[in-house]
């Protein structure tokens, strides 16, 4: 079922259930651990993050960027498990993006009580590529505006096993996702995970 959120963007409800993915994400943690990364002023982020595929987002004292190697382990990020790509670009067909084969999945975690502000996603090598984002385990909510930062906010719920498409003209919309409320789910406990998959590199 499909929701468009603005022109180039749209929800598709329960597009990843019963696909095993929170399976995986343990499997990709076993490897390359969920940490909290610093910003380049030093600040721990809030959300805990590692990565599956050719490049993994990273954030430390120099600042942002796409690393093939977890700075953790020495060992470049797990491979992109095939599950996941299959998902990725079957979800940016679905949206009515052309054939969609990341090189990079963020995987976010968030417990109660933290947040994303909003930012929008630039660190990636071009735009032309759609983005792909999974929701699983407790719900948020999820703010997003426009191309301006001061471009008026929407708000959106994000469930269990969501899957949001942008591209196009949403591509660098200004989002975030709202501090998480107390909860727990039968999948992640008391956490919600979030896949984010991108096409980082030069393709
Ligand atoms: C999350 N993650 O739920 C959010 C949602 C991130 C991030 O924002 O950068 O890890 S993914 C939402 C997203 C990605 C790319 C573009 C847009 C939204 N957008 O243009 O609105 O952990
Ligand atoms: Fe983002």
């Amino acid at each position: 079922c499909k929701e468009p959120l603005a022109e180039g963007a749209v929800i598709l409800r329960g597009f990843a259930l019963d696909r095993g993915l929170v399976d995986v994400v343990s499997t990709i943690a076993k490897a390359a651990p969920f940490r909290h990364m610093q910003t380049r002023g030093g600040r721990q982020i809030g959300v805990e993050m590692t990565n599956c595929g050719s490049l993994g987002w990273v954030s430390d004292q120099r600042g942002y960027r796409y690393e093939a190697t977890d700075p953790l382990t020495g060992k470049p990020w797990p491979s992109m498990p095939e599950g996941f790509g299959d998902l990725a670009n079957a979800a940016a067909g679905a949206a009515g993006f052309g054939s969609f084969r990341p090189d990079a999945c963020l995987i976010n975690r968030y417990a109660p009580g933290v947040k994303m502000g909003l930012h929008q996603d630039k660190d990636e090598a071009g735009f032309d590529a759609p983005i792909v984002s999974v929701s699983l385990g407790l719900p948020a909510t999820f703010q997003f505006g426009g191309i301006e930062r001061s471009d008026p906010v929407r708000r959106h719920e994000l469930r269990h096993g969501d899957v949001v498409v942008w591209g196009g003209p949403a591509r660098l919309a200004w989002h975030g996702i709202l501090t998480l409320k107390q909860g727990e789910h039968p999948e992640t406990g008391r956490s919600r995970i979030n896949l984010t998959f991108r096409l980082a590199g030069y393709r």
